[in-house]
């Protein structure tokens, strides 16, 4: 693990500064050391107190660093004043530095003394590889304004004659962020969100720093933490009472999930195969079993088998593996049912039979359905029957059908949590079947 170091204040909101860092180092896989400049009392409405450490104690977290690891490359983000700044830049060692001039927090609050900014120009971002102002910043560190591309450009190029490369950010404007690196522009454009988040800019600063400990050129290293910042925007929540917070360890959870939620389907998938008369449950079209992970999107986020489960006599067989995206029927099913209750995350298709209707009623199922003649032209089938069937019942219930149309085999749907609670109902229904 290569070992990258923040300096930068505390947020005890846990969504900037020092915290939003810590988390972008972990999740890229580098190890986070860190120079804490200043302690804020703050949440996610508003900065409420400050409380600056001293010069000496900010030496002393650098000399400890330095006496251990072989840091491979630093960030700054709050350095709340001249003495602090003068601190770190005297006593930083000699690693690539990105400086992130942050001056207002997300809420309003300040961060940087105002008489601190020409000591920043020129002790710190004078040593730096890279500054990535966002535009209010590089207004101030230009000394322009900024309403246009070309207007960010020409900012790049004043602020690059400290010795540094630049890049500016576009959340304010467009989110198109402007390097400028070597003489060169480059233009890194993503999709705006119609949010801001506290904590971006220091997690976009802290990938940029992890990428470049990695190994990768500056470009490169822009490129990723692009990206790397979008996701952690798209997956921003919030956790308390103002603004929306980054999540920097929101793709790595989703992408852990996926390999959870592929590995129990599977399972479930072998374990379908093996029961008894499931034969009969299944439809000329095939079946297929489909789980979501937690939240889902899109059928990108739901797992199902390729191909689908197929039937030929009495044997039943998968056609192809499981994965992400491979059932459109039967994810939609999912998809929609999630909306209504966040804990169904499974579901399952049989063929239609009043057998099987009943059975499922005699088990004490709930059961509802629609019918493929009352749908509105231009919608999806599945989603619309879906929602329609869950409205009509008050909840999602454990079974949906509908009787088909010219041309569409009538179909029972089985829903549940997951794969395991979906099974436990088919194995119900044959049972009562059995009985019957
Ligand atoms: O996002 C800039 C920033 C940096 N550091 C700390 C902060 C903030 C924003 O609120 O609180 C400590």
């Amino acid at each position: 693990m290569k070992t990258v170091l923040t300096i930068a204040g505390s947020d005890s909101g846990g969504g900037a500064g020092v915290q939003a860092d810590l988390k972008t180092f972990a999740a890229l896989g580098v190890h986070g050391v860190s120079v804490i400049t200043s302690l804020t009392a703050q949440n996610t409405r508003a900065v409420e107190g400050v409380f600056d450490i001293t010069p000496r104690f900010i030496k002393a977290q650098l000399d400890a660093l330095h006496n251990d690891f072989d840091i491979k490359a630093a960030k700054t983000g709050m350095l709340s004043n001249k003495d602090i700044i003068t601190t770190v830049a005297r006593n930083i060692g000699d690693y690539p530095l990105v400086v992130d001039p942050v001056m207002v927090a997300e809420s309003g609050g300040r961060l940087l003394a105002e008489d601190a900014i020409s000591t920043l120009k020129e002790m710190l971002i004078t040593k730096s590889k890279l500054v990535t102002p966002n535009i209010p910043e590089a207004e101030v560190l230009s000394g322009t304004k900024i309403s246009s591309i070309d207007d960010m450009k020409k900012a790049c190029e004043i602020i690059s004659q400290l010795g540094t490369s630049v890049v500016v950010k576009g959340g304010h404007m467009n989110a198109t962020d402007i390097l400028y690196h070597e003489g060169r522009f480059y233009e890194f454009k993503d999709k705006k969100f119609d949010f801001s988040t506290h904590g971006s800019g220091c997690t976009f600063a802290s990938a940029i720093t992890a990428e470049l400990a990695k190994g990768k050129d500056l470009i490169n290293a822009v490129k990723s933490a692009k990206e790397f910042i979008t996701s952690a925007m798209k997956l921003s929540y919030t956790p308390g009472k103002g603004l929306r917070v980054v999540n920097p360890v929101g793709r790595l959870l989703r992408n852990s999930e996926k390999c959870t939620v592929i590995l129990e389907l599977q399972k479930a998938v072998d374990m379908l195969l093996e029961i008894k008369g499931f034969h009969m449950l299944v439809p000329e079209v095939g079946t297929n079993i489909a789980y979501a992970v937690s939240n889902p999107e899109g059928i990108e986020d739901i797992a199902a088998v390729e191909g689908r489960i197929v039937k030929s006599g009495v044997k039943v067989k998968a056609v192809g593996q499981v994965t992400m995206g491979a059932s459109k029927h039967v994810a939609k099913i999912v998809l929609t049912a999630n909306k209504y209750d966040g804990r169904i995350r499974s579901a399952i298709n049989l063929r239609y039979s009043r057998e099987i209707l009943e059975a499922s009623r005699n088990i004490g199922f709930t059961v509802s359905d629609f019918s493929r003649r009352e749908e509105p032209e231009g919608k999806s089938t599945m989603e619309w029957g879906t929602a329609k069937a869950i409205e009509k019942c008050g909840a999602v219930p454990d079974v949906i059908y509908d009787l088909g149309a010219v041309g569409k085999e009538p179909m029972i749907r089985l829903l549940g949590e997951n794969p395991a609670v979906v099974i436990k109902k088919v194995e119900k229904i044959l049972k009562a079947m059995e009985g019957g």
